[in-house]
């Protein structure tokens, strides 16, 4: 038995839950949360079911847990044709040509963030450099003005709040709700602007694209393009700032890395395998479910617990170690509907940014490495991680030359 005083909403769970996660696999892979009552899965085969069996586990939930703040239907609540056609429009408008305009994007909003700290020998890689890039560059992405950014900022913080936290007092809900509803104001102008005059950006694309016939009303164009804003930004800072981190405190690997940029993507991959920025997916059971360890009542929530099925012994040998070299990673694989790891989700629903993902780790943590010589943590800093539903370091602080 784990501790029955066990609880995923503790301090200790918070401050690094993957010390628990070999005790919830082994001893309650349900494990229910009853200040919540939602049930937490943990074993790589059990979450891989409830993220591919679509008719018994559904994305219900979504709208109490994102329709409030995406101010309409997102991607992963629709099915069927609907969802075919527009996961398509979404699809396209983050590969192909799109993808290649984006990359130079990335490019130049990460020369132009990094230019003044260089000088300086040091920064903090989260909130000096990895934030305010993640911002930039899904407001490029959507042909939003830069000028805006910290406004947007502010906004995006308080929606993915919302959809990121496991528990809201009636105040914090409210100031979501304020940053979801003033974000909603300022997209509805600049969308109807758009439908007249349609550029190469994303929000242009959404507002035009058809496909068999289905194109997107003003509604759900505003919940896509606050479930992109989202979606691109929350864990794209993390992923940059873990990914430096692991380096960091593995020489060895880093030294193969700068060796042979050609690692890179593996060594992308292997740090969403082995801290997934986003650490929970939610679900609804449809029906009762039967797990080896217990059952999933009809209509409950289950969070698919991403962080304990990717160190799950089952699916990754020596799960606990970081290591790019990893015979099991399948880097390829990594970014498709392939993956062993499932950072992305997987099934339907598999996230639909996850080349463009690659993208914009891979082109700035490139820049980064030929920059940075020495990359190495600055003394007396510490390192603390947040979050148990995106989670990621509070910051980063690193000398460099
Ligand atoms: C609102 C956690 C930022 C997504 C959700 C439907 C968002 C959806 C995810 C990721 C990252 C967010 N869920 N991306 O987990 O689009």
């Amino acid at each position: 038995m784990v501790n029955p005083r066990f609880s995923i909403l503790s301090e200790d769970f918070a401050v690094d839950p993957y010390r628990c996660f070999a005790q919830l696999r082994d001893q309650a892979p349900v494990h229910y949360e009853p200040a919540i009552d939602s049930y937490f899965l943990s074993r790589h085969p059990d979450v891989k079911r409830v993220l591919t069996d679509h008719e018994a586990f559904t994305t219900q939930t979504l709208q109490v847990r994102a329709e409030p703040v995406m101010r309409g239907p997102v991607l992963a609540q629709m099915t069927g044709a609907e969802h075919t056609a527009k996961r398509k429009i979404v699809v396209r408008a983050f590969t192909g040509q799109a993808l290649q305009d984006q990359i130079r994007a990335i490019h130049a909003n990460a020369a132009e963030l990094i230019a003044p700290f260089l000088p300086r020998g040091r920064l903090d890689l989260v909130n000096d450099f990895g934030r305010p890039l993640a911002v930039r560059v899904t407001l490029d992405v959507l042909g939003l003005d830069k000028k805006d950014w910290q406004q947007v900022s502010a906004w995006h913080s308080g929606v993915a709040e919302f959809i990121t936290s496991i528990v809201l007092t009636p105040e914090r809900r409210r100031h979501c709700m304020d940053c979801a509803e003033q974000l909603e104001a300022y997209l509805v102008p600049v969308i109807q602007e758009r439908r007249r005059h349609p550029g190469e950006d994303l929000i242009s694309r959404l507002c035009t694209a058809e496909f068999d016939g289905i194109a997107m009303s003003d509604r759900e164009v505003t919940a896509l393009i606050i479930n992109v804003l989202a979606a691109a930004t929350e864990p794209a800072d993390k992923t940059l700032a873990l990914l430096f981190k692991h380096l960091i405190d593995h020489p060895e690997q880093m030294a193969q890395v700068r060796q042979d940029p050609a690692l890179l993507p593996a060594a992308i991959a292997e740090t969403l395998r082995y801290t997934p920025p986003v650490q929970l997916i939610p679900r609804q059971a449809e029906r009762d479910a039967v797990f080896a360890d217990g059952t999933v009542p009809a209509g409950a929530v289950v969070f698919c617990m991403v962080g304990a099925a990717n160190r799950d012994p089952d699916a990754f040998a020596d799960p606990d170690a970081f290591d790019i070299h990893r015979p099991d990673l399948g880097t390829a694989r990594s970014f498709t509907a392939a993956a062993q790891h499932l950072a992305f989700g997987t099934g339907l629903h598999q996230c639909v940014g996850a080349a463009f993902a690659r993208a914009e780790i891979e082109t700035v943590a490139a820049m980064l490495l030929s920059l940075l010589d020495q990359v190495r943590h600055a003394p007396g800093f510490g390192y603390r991680e947040t979050g148990l539903y995106t989670r990621g370091p509070a910051s980063l602080h690193v000398d460099f030359t």
